[in-house]
């Protein structure tokens, strides 16, 4: 198990940030920091992810030997791992939606953001931020693509349960990646995600690219075709489906 010392806190600003502390003052591959709540839970592009009590909120601490143009592969292994986590849960397939959400019934149960520190484009560590909504009652208005486990299950789940699993089926997930690299990953998220094909358009500020999505490239990209053929790679933004 690579998943050795745990970090428990009641209420941290974000799991994330601590990680991150932790790292840089040498923490090991495996160590990780979870919270029953977060003040300053992040999202990307300085969005906020709403942290209240009887969720899941952990950073893990990673140290692949991957290239840093490489590590928003991560995001998807991590979707993948808590998409199987929480199938265990439901009695239904979750959605992958890019870059970085889970889906279930079209609404967010599930978020992840991934944060490195490199140098010299070597992957110093990397801090895999998760948040997943589990007994979580509503949401606020603000919210409304927001859904929590309980919400569909309709009962409390034991979050050390949802959390040893989530562990388990990341080392799974983790372990396939380094074994057989990141074709095998993208092949799997974009079996789940239902993407290819599709009419999008990813929204990155004032900037929209649309058109039919091919796919991810190797740094996470997703691939759409603007014209006969012309394709390009989207790395940011929110994506879009018509
Ligand atoms: C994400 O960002 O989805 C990444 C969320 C990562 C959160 C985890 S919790 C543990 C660790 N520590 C941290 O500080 N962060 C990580 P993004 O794709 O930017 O989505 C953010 C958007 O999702 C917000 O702007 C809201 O619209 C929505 N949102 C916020 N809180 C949510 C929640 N609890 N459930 C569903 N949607 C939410």
């Amino acid at each position: 198990m690579i998943f050795s010392k745990i970090h428990k806190f009641k209420k941290v600003s974000s799991t994330n940030e601590l990680a991150f502390e932790l790292a840089r003052k040498g923490a090991k591959e495996g160590q990780y920091v979870v919270a029953a709540e977060q003040t300053k839970g992040r999202g990307r592009l300085q969005r906020l992810w709403q942290s209240s009590p009887g969720n899941i909120y952990i950073s893990l601490i990673l140290r692949p030997a991957i290239p840093a143009s490489h590590a928003t592969q991560m995001t998807f292994v991590s979707a993948l791992a808590v998409a199987k986590t929480l199938e265990k849960y439901l009695d239904m397939t979750l959605q992958l939606k890019w870059p970085n959400d889970v889906l279930v019934k079209g609404k967010k149960i599930a978020g992840i953001l991934t944060e490195i520190e490199s140098q010299n484009e070597r992957v110093e560590f990397m801090v895999v931020g998760i948040g997943i909504n589990i007994n979580q009652e509503k949401f606020p208005k603000e919210l409304p693509l927001a859904i929590s486990l309980y919400q569909v299950i309709k009962k409390i789940t034991p979050l050390g349960n949802v959390l040893k699993d989530l562990l388990v089926f990341f080392e799974e997930w983790y372990s396939l990646f380094l074994e057989k690299g990141f074709p095998f990953i993208k092949e799997m998220w974009e079996e789940k995600s239902l993407i290819k094909g599709k009419e999008v358009e990813i929204r990155d500020g004032r900037k929209k690219t649309r058109g039919i999505a091919m796919g991810l490239d190797e740094k996470g990209a997703l691939l759409i075709q603007i014209s006969q053929g012309k394709i390009v790679p989207v790395y940011t933004g929110d994506l879009h489906i018509f």
